[in-house]
């Protein structure tokens, strides 16, 4: 089983692992402008110029988890890079809300569109099963992308990073941030976000399976709906019934950046860590009294835009089906091999990124 290590990672000895891991180069950086949020992605679609070429004409769909939120567009932004570089056009539909329902809304209208491929980043892990099922019976691909559903609703999952992976290096960051002991909180997404609700089981396996934890009490999860007033009102309730929280871990981009505003605007001393994006984050982020985070992780989200693009090309095309040991090659990321997690078919990118007050301007800068 082939481990694919694409990270942010700029240092020379990463490089020159990645390099002979896979026998090419790997661009960590996104390209600048590539990189920055688009103004309104709700219909990110350009035509494909008519090459003639193997692959082209193909329409993609990527159906993100709600309106509004910056790291949805910065995924469909790559999306919309690797599928157009394969000729292919590229269709984004933001759901009005982070739900379920409003993602079968865009899907069945896609279905009625008669696109090609289907990419999810789903709100739910089995309530978007029927309507997926539509889309497979009209010969549609169908994969997901940041977030799963059930390995029979989909052809493959393009995932960000290990699951446990991402549950250990949060609970240690919860461990590290708490002096090793005394209560945490975790404020997440929705409730039903399948992959917010992985990484939180895998804090919580993590912990149970080492004693080293036993002095660090997980006191509540909340859900701020990936809102920001919502996620806002959590920070604040979860501030004023746990007087002695030492640490937040917010493994949701909108609610660590909600998080840090209200941890930093009242002076609290509770540290906050979990993922998050550089350019949300870079004015809370500091070691210091004066601010609220003093790390974070997340992914390159060019990177897994370009991936999620190549792999729904690639299936669409017709040259991948989804099964564990299929290779494809992801444009500029290099070769990708499809592995089985848990009966699950995969492609990973790689392990998550450590944003520190050092070099998170650095990524902001680059409209990360
Ligand atoms: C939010 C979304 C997304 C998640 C990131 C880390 O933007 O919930 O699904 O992957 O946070």
């Amino acid at each position: 089983m082939k481990k694919k290590v694409i990270s942010l990672v700029l240092s020379a000895v990463m490089a020159a692992g990645m390099m002979a891991g896979c026998g090419q180069a790997q661009q960590a950086a996104p390209a600048a402008d590539a990189a920055a949020p688009a103004a309104d992605s709700t219909e990110a679609a350009a035509p494909a110029a008519d090459t003639g070429s193997a692959g082209g004409g193909k329409t993609i769909a990527l159906v993100t988890k709600s309106a509004g939120n910056a790291f949805m567009e910065l995924l469909a932004n790559g999306v919309k890079e690797a599928v157009e570089a394969a000729g292919g056009t590229l269709i984004v539909k933001d759901p009005s809300a982070a739900t379920a329902d409003a993602q079968i809304t865009e899907i069945s209208s896609l279905i009625s569109q008669g696109v090609d491929a289907i990419i999810v980043s789903a709100n739910d892990e089995n309530a978007l099963s029927a309507v997926l099922n539509e889309a497979k019976d009209a010969g549609i691909k169908v994969l997901t992308a940041d977030s799963d559903v059930a390995a029979a609703d989909r052809a493959v999952f393009v995932n960000q990073a290990d699951v446990n992976l991402i549950g250990q290096t949060l609970l240690d960051a919860a461990y590290d941030l708490a002096g090793g002991s005394g209560q945490y909180a975790i404020l997440s997404a929705t409730s039903q976000a399948t992959n917010q609700n992985a990484w939180i089981d895998a804090m919580k396996a993590a912990q149970e399976a080492d004693p080293k934890y036993a002095e660090l009490e997980l006191v509540e999860v909340a859900y701020g709906d990936d809102e920001p007033q919502k996620s806002t009102d959590q920070t604040q309730a979860l501030l004023q019934n746990y007087p002695d929280l030492k640490v937040i871990v917010a493994p949701t981009t909108v609610g660590i950046a909600a998080a840090a505003k209200v941890l930093q605007d009242q002076g609290s001393s509770v540290k906050l860590t979990g993922l998050g994006l550089p350019s949300e984050m870079q004015e809370y982020m500091g070691t210091d009294d004066a601010h609220s985070c003093p790390y974070m992780y997340l992914w390159n989200m060019i990177e897994l835009g370009n991936l999620t693009g190549s792999t729904a090309m690639a299936l669409a095309n017709g040259d991948i089906t989804g099964a564990a040991g299929e290779k494809f090659t992801a444009g500029d990321l290099g070769d990708y091999e499809i592995v089985d997690v848990n009966g699950a078919t995969q492609v990973v990118l790689g392990p998550p990124f450590q944003f520190t007050p050092e070099n998170v301007k650095e990524w902001a800068d680059k409209g990360m």
